[in-house]
C-alpha cells in the first residue's frame, strides 16, 4: 500500500498533470473574480474524475478510495477550493450509486459522472451544523411526491449545481426520521440566497437553498423512509479523507515553493535557506504532511475494506489531516516573510482556502467526539 505500482503511480500522474495544465495557472484569477470554472470542470469528468468511486458501467472510473485520496491530493496542489468542490460533487454522486435503485442511477449518474451535470450535498441548515440529526426542513407526504419546506444553508455549488442530494425531515423520531432525496435544481419552489462572501474557497458559490413547498417525487427518495442519515454518515466518511488530502495537496505546494524562496533569499549576508533552524521548520513541514498521507491511507484502505473502525479512522485522518495542512501552510506563508502575505505569491490563498477544512464536512471537533466515543466503547 505505502509503495505504489505503476498503475497507481499512473493515475496519480494523470490527476497532477490536470491540476498543472487546468488549475495552477488560473487559480489565483478564479480566486479574486470569485469565478467558478464549470468549462474546467467539464474537462475533469472526461478524465473521469466526475465518478472516481463511482461504478463504471455508470460511467464512473471504479476506482478505490485510496486512489481517491491520492487524485485529490494531486488536484489541490492546482487548486484546493475547486479540488474540493470535485471532492462533493465526487461524494453526493457516490451516494446515488451506492443508495439508488436502477432507475435513479440510470437517470442520474451519466451526466454526473461525465460532470455534464453537477451535484451538491444540502445537509446543514442555519439552525444546525454539527447536530446534524436535529435537522427540520420538513417533507411531508402528498400522493406520490414530498412537498419541502426549510433552508439549508452553506450549500456548497449551489445555483450551479443541477441536483443535491438533501437530508430531509420526514418524521419526529431523531436521526431515524430523516431521508435523503435526490432533488433537480430547478424543482418550482426552490430558491437560492447570494453567494457568501467568505474568507476562502472564493472558486466555488456558497448560498443558502430555500424550500418553499417544493414537490419532490416519491421515487426521488434513496433507500427506505428514515435512511437518510445513516446514508448521509456514510457519504461523509469518504467525503472527510477528500477534504483532507486536499489540505495536504495545497500544504504540499506551499512547502514546495518555500525550499527554493528560501535559497534565493537573502537575509544576514547569507540565503535564508542556511539557517539551520528554518531547515528544521522545513523538516517538520514535511514530516506533518507525510505523517497526514499516511493516515489518509491507511483509513481509505479501511474504507475500501468496510473495516470495523473504518468511521474513527475518517475521523482521525480528516482531523489530523486538515490541521496539518493549515498549519503548514501558515508555516510557509510565514517563512515567505512579507511576501506570503501577498496575493501574488499564491500563498495566502492556500492558507484562506485551507481554513475552512478544520470546519467542514464535520468540524474537528467534532471528528474527537466521533474519535472520543469509539474509544469510550472499548
Ligand atoms: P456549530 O455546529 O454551531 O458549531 C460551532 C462550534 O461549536 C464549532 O467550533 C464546533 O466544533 C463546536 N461544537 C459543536 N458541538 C460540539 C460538541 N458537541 N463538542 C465540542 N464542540 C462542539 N454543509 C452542507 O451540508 N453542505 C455543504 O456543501 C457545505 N459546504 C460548506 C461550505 C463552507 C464554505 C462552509 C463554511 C460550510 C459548509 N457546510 C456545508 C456546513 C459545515 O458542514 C458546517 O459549517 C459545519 O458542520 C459546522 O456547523 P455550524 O457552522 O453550524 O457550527
Ligand atoms: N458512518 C456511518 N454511520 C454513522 C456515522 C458514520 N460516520 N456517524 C453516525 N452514523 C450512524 C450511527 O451508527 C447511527 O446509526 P444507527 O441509527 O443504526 O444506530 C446513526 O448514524 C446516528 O448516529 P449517532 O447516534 O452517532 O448520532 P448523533 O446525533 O449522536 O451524532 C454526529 C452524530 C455528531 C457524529 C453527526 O451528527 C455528525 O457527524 N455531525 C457533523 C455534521 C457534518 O459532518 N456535517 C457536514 C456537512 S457537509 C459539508 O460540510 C460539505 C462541505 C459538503
Amino acid at each position: 500500500m505505502f509503495v505504489l505500482d505503476n498503475e497507481e503511480q499512473a493515475i496519480r500522474a494523470t490527476a497532477r498533470d490536470f491540476a498543472d495544465e487546468f488549475l495552477a495557472p488560473n487559480a489565483l484569477d478564479w480566486d479574486e473574480r470569485k469565478h467558478f470554472p464549470r468549462d474546467v470542470l467539464r474537462k475533469a469528468g472526461d478524465l473521469g474524475l466526475g465518478g472516481i468511486y463511482t461504478s463504471e458501467e455508470m460511467g464512473g472510473s471504479g476506482l478505490r478510495r485510496l486512489d481517491a485520496v491520492r487524485i485529490f491530493e494531486q488536484l489541490a496542489t492546482g487548486c484546493p477550493a475547486v479540488a474540493a468542490y470535485i471532492s462533493i460533487h465526487n461524494m453526493a454522486t457516490w451516494m446515488i450509486d451506492a443508495y439508488g435503485d436502477a432507475a435513479q442511477r440510470r437517470r442520474w449518474l451519466p451526466g454526473l459522472t461525465s460532470m455534464e451535470s453537477l451535484a451538491g450535498y444540502a445537509l446543514t441548515e442555519p439552525g444546525v451544523g454539527s447536530d446534524a440529526a436535529g435537522l427540520s426542513t420538513r417533507a411531508v407526504r402528498d400522493g406520490d411526491d414530498y412537498v419541502l419546506d426549510g433552508t439549508k444553508q452553506f450549500i456548497s455549488g449551489a445555483g450551479a449545481n443541477d441536483v443535491y442530494v438533501m437530508m430531509v425531515r420526514t418524521a419526529e423520531s431523531g436521526a431515524r426520521g430523516i431521508s435523503a432525496l435526490i432533488v433537480p435544481a430547478d424543482t418550482p419552489g426552490l430558491t437560492v440566497g447570494p453567494n457568501e462572501k467568505k474568507m476562502g474557497w472564493n472558486a466555488q458559490p456558497t448560498r443558502q437553498v430555500m424550500l418553499s413547498g417544493a414537490r419532490v417525487p416519491v421515487a426521488n427518495r434513496l433507500g427506505a423512509e428514515g435512511d437518510g442519515f445513516r446514508i448521509a454518515m456514510h457519504g461523509l466518511n469518504g467525503g472527510r479523507l477528500n477534504i483532507a488530502a486536499c489540505s495536504v495537496g495545497g500544504a504540499q505546494a506551499a512547502l514546495d515553493r518555500t525550499v527554493p524562496y528560501l535559497a534565493q533569499r537573502n537575509a544576514f549576508g547569507r540565503p535564508l535557506l542556511d539557517n539551520q533552524a528554518l531547515q528544521f521548520d522545513l523538516a517538520d513541514m514535511g514530516t506533518q504532511l507525510e505523517a497526514a498521507r499516511t493516515l489518509l491511507w491507511r483509513a481509505a484502505a479501511a474504507l475500501d475494506a468496510d473495516a470495523p473502525d473504518k468511521v474513527e479512522l475518517c475521523a482521525m485522518a480528516k482531523r489530523f489531516g486538515t490541521d496539518a495542512g493549515f498549519e503548514v501552510a501558515n508555516k510557509a506563508l510565514q517563512l515567505h516573510g512579507g511576501y506570503g502575505y501577498l496575493a501574488e505569491y499564491g500563498i495566502e490563498k492556500i492558507v484562506r482556502d485551507l481554513r475552512v477544512h478544520q470546519i467542514l464536512e464535520g468540524t474537528n471537533e467534532i471528528m474527537r467526539v466521533v474519535v472520543a466515543r469509539s474509544l469510550l466503547q472499548e
